[in-house]
């Protein structure tokens, strides 16, 4: 087995290249994490992409899963899906499936849009920093009357959509976060710091140092 390869070091271990701030990385993880999945992770500093990853995919985002059987999958919804497919131990996937997915796509198209308007306003000088933060408050306030009736976004139950989203709605508090805790949104700031809170994600956020083609495999998961 080579170093030099996209053949991980640990036979029979997915190999998960990531990135730890990343949101897209974040949800890969949550679901990996949760499926009891251990995979071989390989952390990526974005300005200094391992050709590995170039190689395996040209359009090199992260995250990027290389499955036991070789078979590649370069967006994080379908690693959580792939995941989750493999073990599903909360019943994450089972909790009203297509109204989810609708809310993902939401977040993952205009929300995510107008979140990196307001994050990087000085390089769309058209508007203000609030002019884009009152487009990406349409989801934000959309979540919040959805977090009026339950607990988490579909039902009382943690889910696909809660995991997929929050950590978007992270960036978005963090933007400005003196301006978020006193925005009219208590529900959604409940749900955040909850889920900010939990072990689940305390346990999926370790620093990692940047990976190289020398390194040790370094296992990331939960050992069942
Ligand atoms: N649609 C992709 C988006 C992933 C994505 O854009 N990740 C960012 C980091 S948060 C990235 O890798 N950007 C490439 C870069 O900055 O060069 C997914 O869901 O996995």
């Amino acid at each position: 087995m080579s170093k030099f390869t996209n053949e991980p070091l640990t036979k029979g271990h997915p190999l998960l290249y990531s990135f730890r701030r990343c949101p897209y990385a974040m949800r890969a993880r949550l679901a990996l994490y949760a499926s009891g999945v251990l995979v071989e992770l390989r952390e990526v500093v974005l300005r200094d992409k391992p050709i590995q990853l170039r190689e395996l995919s040209p359009k090199a985002t992260v995250p990027v899963l290389v499955t036991s059987e070789g078979q590649l999958i370069d967006e994080s919804l379908d690693i959580m899906l792939w995941a989750l497919g493999q073990s599903d131990p909360e019943g994450w996937l089972l909790v009203q499936h297509k109204a989810s997915m609708t809310l993902i796509a939401q977040n993952d198209g205009q929300f995510k849009h107008w979140l990196d308007h307001y994050k990087y306003a000085d390089r769309f000088p058209e508007h203000s920093g609030k002019h884009y933060r009152e487009q990406a408050e349409v989801f934000v306030d959309k979540l919040e009357r959805q977090l009026q009736c339950h607990s988490y976004l579909m039902t009382d139950k943690l889910s696909l959509a809660d995991i997929a989203i929050f950590p978007f709605i992270r960036q978005f508090a963090h933007v400005d976060k003196t301006w978020f805790d006193q925005a009219p949104y208590p529900n959604v700031q409940r749900w955040l710091d909850g889920l900010l809170a939990s072990p689940l994600f305390i346990d999926i956020m370790p620093k990692y140092p940047q990976w190289n083609t020398e390194d040790d495999a370094v296992l990331f998961g939960k050992k069942r």
